[in-house]
């Protein structure tokens, strides 16, 4: 087995898997590259790829000092494959087979289930590139603009990722499915990416933000979940991967964070007290908190879609075979096989909301789901709500109830508003975007989005962060563009 402590940076593709010793491997891996980068060209960052951008990089798999900070032009960014190092025995740790030796190959009887849950994974880091494609046009700073080109490099990481696993283990259906994942595109007709938030559009930094933490959470959730496999690449690959995630939830909190604190500070300075007096605080050129209220209801019940059914028997067979366990499953005290055990779930019965405890191995996603509820109501307390108390500020937000604005599940089928509440077709038309952004809500947002290209200059509608990246000063130049 090759020295997972060591990078190989010298070739074209860095890596501690050692790739040198595999020809075959490599030649698939050298194969895919070239329609890799003609992907990110046609559907990554539009424009800037010229530009120098102060980037972190990943060249090493050691707690400590895993990245470096350099000027480098993206194209020209090293999507390296790395793995956390092995633990030694490890075992499988849930399931029909926990205890058995951890996989170091593909179990047979589980192949298409674990290949699916590896294409699912891989499907959403290159759709969420495509989806923040436009937003550089319109960057609040440079250290901003900084920020979404680290989110997107990082995404193509990840995609890396999945498609060395594809390609090293899966065969002939590995290569082809690594080929699809640079097909399908984000928001099409014809090919769309496979999860419903992944299809829908980032038109503004607000957006950006909102996904960055509703949405990467989400993938912190379920990349906790796959980093438990009992596949131990898979394993191994999903925890390099969480050190970079945390980076982008915290660009989501703060990014909000520091809309709050710009709104509320106009707010302060101007003598409104009210948060609800709209029309004023949007003259004064910020974004007023009920418009990030509503768009805080979307993300976050888009998001709540890709935990999938309440009731899911695909959850239970990946939690049986090993392969996908539950958030921090290692710290539970539990059997590890949920034999006769049972989870409380929200469901609709008769209309009616209802908890019931059901199996808990069909109750898997919902559970994943509770983890990542508690997780994102403590950073909206943490981050936004403090920066509205702070300022003196008399508003809160709010995470809406789990049937609110739901595509996937029992919910799918109801109306609800924000508190839970079961509503008619007519008023949920009739009130919805006192709920959710309206068209106007959306263009007023739309209507701040100006470039701000000069360093340590910020838009408008949001402040300063607090600190640099890699403790630069705040006129620090983080892109620097083409002649
Ligand atoms: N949209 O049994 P069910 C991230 C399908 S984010 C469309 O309830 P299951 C990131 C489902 O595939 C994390 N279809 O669901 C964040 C199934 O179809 P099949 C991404 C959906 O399978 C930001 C059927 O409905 N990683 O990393 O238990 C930037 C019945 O479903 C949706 C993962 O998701 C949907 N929302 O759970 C960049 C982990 N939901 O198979 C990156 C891997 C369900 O019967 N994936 N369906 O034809 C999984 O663990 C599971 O596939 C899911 C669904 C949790 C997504």
């Amino acid at each position: 087995m090759p020295d997972a402590t060591r990078v190989d940076y010298d070739g074209l593709i860095p890596n501690n898997v050692g790739l040198n010793a595999d020809p075959r491997l490599r030649r698939a891996l050298e194969s895919w590259h070239p329609g890799c980068l003609d992907w990110w060209r046609e559907r990554g960052p539009e424009g800037f790829q010229s530009s120098l951008v102060y980037l972190r990089t990943a060249i090493s798999v050691e707690p400590e000092g895993w990245a470096k900070f350099g000027y480098v032009r993206m194209p020209e960014y090293r999507w390296g494959i790395l793995l956390a190092p092995a633990a030694a025995d490890r075992r499988i740790p849930f399931g029909a087979h926990q205890g058995e030796p951890a996989w170091q190959e593909v179990p047979g009887e589980y192949r298409a289930m674990l290949r699916r849950l590896i294409v699912v994974q891989g499907d959403t880091e290159p759709a969420s590139v495509e989806q923040q494609h436009a937003l550089g046009r319109t960057a609040p700073s440079l250290y901003d603009l900084r920020n979404l080109f680290q989110v997107n490099v990082e995404e193509a990481r990840h995609l890396w990722a999945m498609v060395y696993l594809l390609q090293k283990y899966f065969g002939r259906d590995g290569r082809e499915e690594a080929e699809d994942l640079l097909r399908r595109r984000s928001g099409t007709r014809d090919s769309p990416r496979l999860l419903g938030a992944f299809n829908e559009a980032t038109p503004d930094w607000l957006a950006f933000f909102m996904f960055t933490f509703f949405t990467d959470r989400d993938g912190k959730m379920q990349l906790h979940a796959l980093a438990q496999s009992g596949f131990d690449p898979l394993s191994r690959t999903c925890r390099f991967m969480l050190l970079e995630e945390a980076h982008h939830m915290f660009i989501g909190q703060s990014g909000v964070g520091r809309i709050i604190e710009r709104t509320c500070a106009a707010m302060r300075a101007a003598g409104i007290d009210d948060p609800l007096d709209i029309e004023r605080v949007r003259a004064l050129g910020v974004i007023d908190l009920p418009t990030i209220q509503k768009r805080a209801n979307l993300h976050f019940s888009l998001t709540l879609d890709l935990f999938g059914s309440e009731i899911s028997s695909n959850a239970a067979n990946a939690f049986n075979a090993g392969l996908k366990g539950r958030y921090l499953e290692d710290q539970i005290e539990d059997d590890h096989r949920l034999v006769g055990a049972t989870y409380p779930v929200r469901r609709l019965k008769n209309r009616q909301i209802v908890k019931e405890d059901v199996p808990a191995l069909s109750a898997l996603n919902m559970r994943l789901r509770d983890d990542y509820v508690a997780d994102a109501a403590s950073a909206v307390e943490r981050w936004w709500n403090r920066a509205i108390a702070r300022a003196g500020v008399e508003y809160a937000i709010h995470l809406p109830h789990v049937a609110f604005n739901r595509r996937i599940g029992e919910f799918a089928a109801i109306h609800a508003d924000p508190e839970g509440n079961i509503l008619s077709a007519e008023d949920w038309q009739r009130r919805r975007h006192e709920f959710l952004p309206s068209a106007a809500d959306d263009a007023f947002v739309v209507s701040l989005m100006r470039p701000v290209t000069q360093p340590g200059a910020f838009a408008s509608w949001i402040a300063p962060p607090p600190a640099g990246i890699d403790n630069k000063p705040g006129d620090f130049e983080y892109v620097k563009f083409s002649q």
